[in-house]
């Protein structure tokens, strides 16, 4: 049968070339392919037995590109010492198997080496194993390195292994490299871009193992969990005298004012709203508020206008830690991932050593952004997260806010009966997360306008298919869950002598354009209005970065204190405005009490190094300067201003890298 046509002989030819690229195999990598098959079935069932995603692409083929990459590095070890090293790294990935199932059964995420670090953990884990050492998927594992071993020792037997590579070495690392480069491609392709920036900022673990596989992320973890170490072995004495100075020259000076001690004593509900900015709080549509529970909290309350959340990479993680200790977050890693076993003066702590009982309530895995662990740095008594609650209705995240807040409420009843003393509580809501598209919350709102042309009107539904859209909407379905839940506390008497905080935790990162549609959309015409039409609202790129502002607003039910503050404020400025409220300070807050500014003229510093008084607005990156008030602002006004933002962003730094609050500590212990 000889081939027929040009088609059949290019088929017949590729099959010869593969028939002898598995002849040379065989030949010389047999124990290679078990090796890589072996560990590839390792990470698969771990996989299947966690996040139950075997079937992923995109884990699978970095997890070969892995195991290929590892045999490449095999090749500079002598032929019969080779088996070795394939034990070794076996028996190593099959640890890092076994350790991660059974961490994963018993917290919902995978183990990392900083955490296990942590000398408090131990006894959870031991506990861990301890309650999961009959589970035999956790032990499956193990049949790897047996099988390798004895697989081994067959070929042996039958003479079967390679002595000698009988092919050109130089040439078979470069197909294998070709070979990697090329799944490393194809698997790139299939993964969410946002992906990527998780692997960089290891807060979201379970989607981490999803995209790129166990032994990625624990190679991941492993060098995630050095960078602080390094970071912290050198110029610690530098940074001590540096941050030393700092409070010398700025040491905590006790001021009263009109709200000093108003809230001594009360109980305190802090409610984390997700991405809420204050834009919204000033929009309606068709007569309707987007925001009427905010707004009127904003009203019978009193209104930070101006405020601004300073994150950074650790978004949510960042704004928690900033409302607590009056710090910048680190710019040098998260400090809830990177420094969760540092010393920290928080507001949860101030308010425990006044005999408050301090929670905090979160219905997402206690995993996320390490909270299980930070939290015992900030001074939280307890912890309900996803196991405390009953996934009953899910939105985006998970839990949705409305049945968070519901079954929240009924866990503040209980804290309220059964605890003798006042509380601190932080709720963290979920529902108004990117990408802000769940079907089921989106038909609540409509953000459609009508116009009347003079001969009949028109409804346009200019915001369609636009990210403003879904925010807009997902922001009142977030504004109603608040004003159930406020409801529902009141129904419940857990008002009365208790002070409400609510904070946006950061922007929800619109577009431009989005907001311009919003701001100068003409329903007449139906297009976007420019600078030449009369109606047409300035709408500039530093309008657009200071539109980041997110909401602060402090309610009691007696409205007794109403005011609106338009003074820049930062997340910094919490404890000490807040904490001068309460009774209580902190030696290291850096931020200021805004009711005690002589000049009313504060400096919201944000993590590049740009800042904004109520002057101006200076972008640092770019140095350029947003004149607000256009009158004018000296260069020493700005130099000034632009140095205190890099001092307060390197000593916050300094504190956090080098643990240095608990030196000072004992520093001033040792004065005393
Ligand atoms: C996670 C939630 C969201 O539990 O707080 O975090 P974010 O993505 O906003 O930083
Ligand atoms: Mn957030």
């Amino acid at each position: 049968n000889r081939p027929v046509n040009s088609v059949e002989m290019k088929k017949e030819k590729i099959q010869k070339k593969i028939k002898k690229l598995l002849a040379v195999i065989y030949k010389n990598n047999l124990l290679e392919v078990i090796f890589i098959l072996l560990n590839l079935i390792n990470a698969l069932l771990l996989r299947i037995n966690t996040v139950n995603n075997g079937l992923r692409y995109s884990p699978f083929i970095i997890d070969l590109s892995f195991l290929l990459i590892i045999t490449l590095l095999a090749q500079k070890i002598k032929i019969k010492k080779r088996i070795y090293y394939y034990m070794a790294m076996t028996i190593l990935f099959t640890i890092i198997c076994i350790v991660n199932s059974i961490y994963y059964h018993y917290y919902s995420s995978y183990a990392s080496f900083s955490i296990i670090a942590n000398i408090s953990f131990v006894s959870d884990v031991k506990d861990a194993i301890f309650k999961n050492v009959l589970r035999v998927p956790d032990l499956i594992y193990i049949a790897a390195p047996i099988i390798l071993y004895l697989s081994y020792y067959y070929l042996k037997k039958k003479n079967k292994l390679a002595k000698e590579i009988s092919v050109n070495k130089k040439k078979l690392n470069k197909s294998v490299l070709i070979t990697i480069l090329i799944l490393l491609i194809s698997g790139a392709l299939t993964m969410p871009l946002s992906s990527w920036n998780r692997l960089y900022k290891l807060w979201n673990r379970e989607s981490v193992v999803m995209n790129y596989g166990i032994y990625i992320y624990q190679l991941d973890d492993f060098f995630q969990s050095l960078t602080p170490k390094i970071n912290s072995i050198f110029g610690h004495d530098k940074s001590l005298k540096k941050v030393t100075d700092y409070y010398k020259e700025h040491p905590y000076k006790k001021t009263t004012n009109e709200y000093t001690d108003i809230f001594k004593g009360k109980n305190v509900i802090v409610i984390h709203a997700e991405s809420m900015q204050t834009f919204p709080m000033g929009l309606k549509f068709n007569g309707k508020e987007v925001t009427p529970n905010l707004n009127k909290l904003a009203k019978e309350g009193i209104f930070f206008n101006n405020f601004y959340a300073e994150v950074g990479v650790g978004t949510s993680s960042d704004s928690e830690f900033t409302f607590n200790t009056s710090l910048m977050p680190s710019t040098k890693g998260t400090a809830f991932v990177n420094y969760f076993d540092r010393e920290y003066v928080a507001i949860p702590n101030l308010l425990k050593d006044k005999g408050y009982y301090t929670f905090s309530m979160h219905a997402n895995t206690g995993d996320f952004w390490n909270r299980n662990n930070m939290y015992k740095a900030l001074g939280y008594d307890d912890f309900y997260s996803k196991e405390s609650y009953v996934i009953d209705e899910t939105i985006g995240l998970g839990l949705s806010d409305k049945s968070f807040f519901r079954q929240s409420v009924e866990k503040i009843e209980k804290i309220k009966e059964t605890k003798d003393s006042p509380f601190y509580g932080l709720l963290i809501m979920l529902s108004n997360h990117t990408p802000f598209d769940d079907v089921d919350l989106m038909e609540e709102f409509d953000t459609t306008i009508s116009v009347d042309t003079g001969y009949s009107t028109i409804t346009r539904d200019y915001l369609e298919g636009t990210t403003m859209n879904n925010y807009l909407r997902s922001v009142h379905y977030a504004d109603s869950a608040i004003g159930e839940f406020i409801k529902e506390l009141n129904k419940k008497k857990l008002l009365d002598n208790t002070v409400l905080i609510i904070y946006g935790d950061h922007d929800a990162r619109l577009s431009y354009n989005d907001f311009n549609l919003l701001y100068n959309y003409d329903a007449i015409e139906n297009k976007i209005r420019t600078e030449e039409n009369d109606k047409y609202r300035p709408y500039n790129k530093y309008d657009y970065e200071l539109d980041r502002k997110v909401p602060l607003i402090i309610w009691t039910k007696d409205k007794k204190y109403n005011i609106e503050v338009d003074i820049p404020t930062g997340m910094i400025d919490v404890l000490p405005t807040i904490g001068n409220m309460l009774g209580i300070h902190s030696d290291y807050q850096i931020g200021h009490d805004i009711f005690s500014l002589k000049d009313k003229d504060n400096t919201v510093v944000f993590v590049d190094g740009s800042f904004l008084t109520s002057k101006v607005y200076y972008n640092a990156p770019k140095a350029e300067i947003y004149d607000i008030i256009k009158e004018g602002v000296g260069e020493e006004y700005i130099k000034e201003r632009a140095d205190y933002a890099t001092e307060i962003i390197e000593v916050s730094n300094d504190i956090i890298s080098y643990n240095l609050i608990k030196e000072l500590k004992s520093g001033i212990n040792k004065s005393n």
